[in-house]
């Protein structure tokens, strides 16, 4: 049963004293900071893999001094994008998407469900890691077969996979719950955006799915002998290229609900927020193809469309850019600054969370400029398969995902643990450093990609003469990627030390509030911890429009299903049936 519960521990909604209240408050506090804690406990050991990626394309080879941890480079990076790409972020967000809305509607979450999906998405995790670090599963991040890894490795995936849609229910239940108490009034906008996020990812995480249960599973324990490759990376990228916003998504929440207020303005428009969320989730679908531009087995006018519907994908992020870039020149003319930039220098750069987060952004412009070259299918043919492609990755994933979601920590942590930060300068050297580190790394990558360095490929183990040979012409961009890697080392390690250093070590403060923006313009109830004001301005007839999500839904898997059945059908009619390889 839901109950109302104290929004925050010392914002305008204040406690109602109760027992149960206070008892629910402090185990939603607990839940949230075990989700942090297991999502950057998994960044810390991917994270610190890194590097050893970034050395390799500089011809140092530092697999075989890690022997008998790590055999090779393969272990290293499946490592490395497991437990980057998806504990991470799925730890992190399963716990932001709850905590977040139940603090903005004053609604407990349904614990047990919460629990739940912290639990199987901890016993997905330890599978992962036993076939990951036992050497038996070396599949790499998007663990196309015929390479076959052990069956501990696709249960693992699974169960943290259904654990990661665990989050929907929880929300829907307190939206009603909301909604009950209010009725006819709009969703307030953080929940609206956890939502959509979450419908579109369980959409999305069917293609996985039926990847892993009716293919790959069986095929690990014996009781299927043998898989469709072509099939499989397709149902694959039905959730591969959601994923990717599944990992945007959330950043762009503390974007649009959070940083405007933490810069010190209001967010500029509620209603293209909403449009941004319901256009990302109609687009993410129908477009993971794209990935397979260099596939063969489906037409030439398939290609062209998908380039269109990629092209779509990438609108509202350019809407975004435009309302958060108007957002933050609002806070920063509001403290003073003028004439073109000087509002983005009057921004509190001597706040860690939203230097991390204007910094983040600042690296998705590289990042979305490299999206949409990958999403011309001509273009892609010069980049595709080469280092390019991790170049563009780092600077949305590795930079927009991981900066925001530790500048969400800067506030969170204190929030949750009643201590204050250790060391707001070693919080704004880890952000600057991980800037920069991810810059250097990503442009070297890029640059050397054009020069078609291939990606996943172990090239300091070939022989020296060999290795300069075929790379020599790109030893600058590869030296800034091996430079980047090193920056990012100490990134990491400024980071870790603030985030475990302020849970175990902070001082005792007052904790924060959880800082929701203000909408110009919104009813003085959206996207705030105050109660909707019956006073206030009636929302806009867009976020009304919006407001009917189960139709975004079905508008989303009817273009998915017209994206997809003309490209599986055929698939289906020329079945291939390929062993298992073993190749490390
Ligand atoms: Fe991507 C490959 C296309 C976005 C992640 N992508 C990948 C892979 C990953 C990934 C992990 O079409 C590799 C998968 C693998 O292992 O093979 N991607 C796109 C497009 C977008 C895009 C069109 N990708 C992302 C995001 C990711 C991500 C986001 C993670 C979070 N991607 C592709 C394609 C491939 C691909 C192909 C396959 C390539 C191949 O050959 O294999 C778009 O969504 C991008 C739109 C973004 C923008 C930028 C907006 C800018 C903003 C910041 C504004 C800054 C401000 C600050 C306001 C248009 C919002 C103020 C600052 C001032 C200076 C004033
Ligand atoms: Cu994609």
């Amino acid at each position: 049963m839901n109950i109302q519960v104290a929004t925050q521990a010392a914002g305008p909604r204040a406690d109602t004293g109760r027992d149960a209240g206070i008892g629910r408050d402090a185990a939603m506090r607990r839940m949230m900071l075990a989700f942090l804690v297991a999502g950057f406990g998994a960044l810390l050991v991917g994270a610190t893999i890194g590097p050893l990626q970034a050395l390799n394309y500089a011809g140092i080879n530092a697999y075989p001094s890690l022997r008998p941890l790590l055999q090779t480079y393969y272990q290293g990076l499946t490592i490395h994008g497991v437990l980057n790409g998806y504990v991470f972020t799925f730890f992190v967000t399963c716990g932001l998407l709850v905590y977040l809305p139940a603090r903005e509607l004053g609604v407990a979450p349904g614990l047990a469900l919460w629990r739940a999906c912290f639990g199987l998405m901890a016993a997905g995790t330890a599978c992962l890691l036993y076939a990951m670090f036992d050497n038996s599963s070396s599949v790499l991040w998007t663990f196309y077969p015929p390479l076959k890894g052990s069956p501990f490795f696709y249960f693992g995936m699974t169960l943290l996979t259904i654990g990661s849609t665990m989050p929907l229910p929880i929300l829907l239940a307190m939206r009603a719950t909301w909604k009950r108490a209010r009725p006819g009034q709009v969703t307030p906008l953080v929940t609206y955006m956890s939502l959509v996020t979450m419908l579109m990812w369980v959409m999305a995480g069917v293609g996985a799915l039926a990847e892993l249960v009716l293919q790959l599973d069986p095929w690990s324990i014996g009781l299927i002998a043998a898989v469709d490759p072509i099939i499989d990376r397709t149902l694959f990228w039905l959730t591969g290229h959601p994923i990717v916003y599944f990992w945007l998504m959330p950043a762009y929440i503390s974007w649009y609900g959070l940083l405007s207020r933490q810069a010190g303005g209001k967010l500029v428009s509620d209603p293209m927020a909403r449009l941004t969320f319901a256009l990302l989730m109609v687009f993410a679908l129908p477009v993971g193809t794209h990935h397979q531009f260099a596939d063969p087995g489906f037409s030439q006018v398939w290609r062209g469309i998908l380039v269109v519907l990629t092209m779509s994908v990438a609108m509202p992020s350019l809407i975004t850019a435009f309302t958060l870039g108007l957002s933050l020149e609002y806070a920063g003319r509001l403290r003073g600054g003028t004439g073109l930039f000087g509002w983005f220098r009057a921004l509190p750069w001597g706040d860690p969370s939203v230097a991390a987060q204007v910094l983040a952004a600042v690296t998705f412009i590289l990042g979305g400029a490299t999206g949409i070259v990958s999403g011309s299918w001509q273009l892609d043919a010069i980049v595709h398969n080469t280092i390019f492609v991790p170049g563009h990755f780092h600077v949305t994933v590795g930079s927009v995902t991981a900066m925001t979601f530790m500048a969400i920590t800067f506030w969170m942590v204190p929030h949750l643990t009643g201590r204050r930060l250790v060391s707001r300068r070693l919080a704004l050297a880890a952000a600057w450093l991980w800037f920069a580190g991810m810059m250097l790394f990503a442009v070297g990558m890029q640059w050397a990609g054009l020069y078609g360095v291939p990606r996943r490929a172990w090239v300091s183990a070939l022989p020296h003469g060999t290795y300069h040979a075929l790379y020599g012409a790109a030893s600058v961009p590869l030296a800034l990627v091996a430079a980047g890697g090193v920056v990012l080392w100490l990134a990491t390690y400024a980071f870790f030390a603030v985030f475990f250093g302020t849970i175990l070590f902070g001082r005792r403060a007052a904790p924060p509030p959880v800082p929701f923006a203000q909408a110009i313009g919104g009813p003085a109830g959206h996207a705030i911890d105050a109660p909707p004001s019956p006073a206030g301005a009636g929302p806009s007839p867009l976020a009304r429009a919006l407001e009917h999500v189960w139709i975004l839904a079905g508008v989303t898997l009817v273009a998915a299903a017209a994206a997809y059945v003309p490209i599986l059908w055929p698939f289906l009619h020329h079945v291939t049936r390929a062993p298992g390889w073993v190749l490390w």
